[in-house]
């Protein structure tokens, strides 16, 4: 009897694997092409395993996500993605899911709460992807001055406290190299190229910075348009290290604008669904930081053609 009890059990437990899951996304907006393309390619990871998607787009603003995910919760998703657009002010929300035995994934950026409050994170190592930046930039000045400008990604975000540590991280006791002026500029090309307008004005129109460091690839490209505007030639005059790794820097960098990216894979949603799998299947929990890989891509790594790979998906 008791087989014919655990045989059946097994079979509900796989059907309810099995039947299509409803998941809700809260996506922190639509900032950058890195941002569009993770959209694309989520949509297309639940597209192909079977699953509801509830996408919710917060224009950047928290109490947006923080609405979308009681909204996901009062429907009984059976799990919840969420780019959380900056690291606290999550605590409540994330109880809420967890009493409502709901399991939450990070996508691409952290919080501060106990990651007792959600299942996992998939990301970056956010630090190194600064700490490469820095790295690069040290391996062409050698021991040159070089004054240092820099965009940083949103307030309060993850990936704009790690960028900027992994990047000072990388400079620390190289004397000549400095940074002179910070400014966030969002992540979005528009800011990317006002505050580096900016920057130029408050530097002499430009000659005395030696290079741009953008933590996101989007700001670097609306700079370059700046720097081009105020009659200096960017990847020349002033060199340029961003993150993300999208089309359009490449082509920048395969016209000599833009010098070095470090890769961030915009497919979080593959890691994160087969977390949810496992942990659907038979109560696996996952390790609770899932890291994807950082690599550092300059001019001589055939900018065209990693170009012509990339403009497709989703960007
Ligand atoms: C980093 C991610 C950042 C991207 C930007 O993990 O959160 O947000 O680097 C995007 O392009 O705006």
């Amino acid at each position: 009897m008791t087989r014919v009890l655990l045989a059946g059990a097994a079979l509900l437990a796989l059907s309810a694997a099995a039947s299509a899951q409803t998941v809700g996304f809260s996506q922190i907006g639509s900032e950058s092409g890195w941002r569009a393309a993770e959209t694309t390619l989520t949509r297309q990871q639940a597209e192909e395993r079977g699953y509801t998607l509830q996408f919710s787009d917060a224009q950047q603003r928290q109490e947006n996500q923080i609405a979308a995910l009681r909204s996901f919760i009062a429907q009984g998703v059976d799990a919840i993605l969420i780019a959380p657009v900056v690291a606290t002010g999550w605590d409540s929300v994330l109880q809420e899911a967890q009493e409502a035995e709901i399991p939450v994934v990070l996508l691409d950026r952290q919080v501060d709460s106990s990651d007792d409050l959600y299942l996992t994170a998939v990301g970056s190592d956010l630090v190194h992807e600064g700490e490469v930046a820095g790295e690069w930039l040290l391996g062409e000045v050698g021991e040159e001055e070089c004054r240092v400008v820099e965009l940083q990604g949103t307030t309060g975000s993850s990936p704009a406290i790690d960028r900027a540590q992994g990047f000072r991280n990388a400079i620390e006791g190289h004397a000549n190299v400095e940074i002179v002026r910070s400014q966030t500029g969002d992540f979005t090309r528009a800011g990317g190229k006002s505050v580096m307008e900016s920057f130029l004005q408050a530097e002499g129109g430009g000659e005395n910075i030696c290079a741009l460091y953008a933590h996101n690839d989007d700001m670097a490209i609306g700079a370059i348009q700046a720097i081009k505007e105020a009659g200096l030639a960017p990847g020349e005059d002033i060199k340029i290290v961003s993150i993300d790794a999208v089309p359009d820097i490449f082509q920048a960098m395969a016209a000599g604008e833009a010098n070095a990216t470090v890769e961030l894979t915009p497919n979080m949603a593959g890691p994160a669904f087969d977390a949810l799998e496992a942990y659907w299947a038979d109560g696996t929990e996952p390790e609770k930081f899932i890291q994807t890989e950082s690599r550092l891509y300059t001019q001589a790594d055939d900018p065209a053609a990693e170009y012509e790979a990339r403009k497709d998906l989703g960007y």
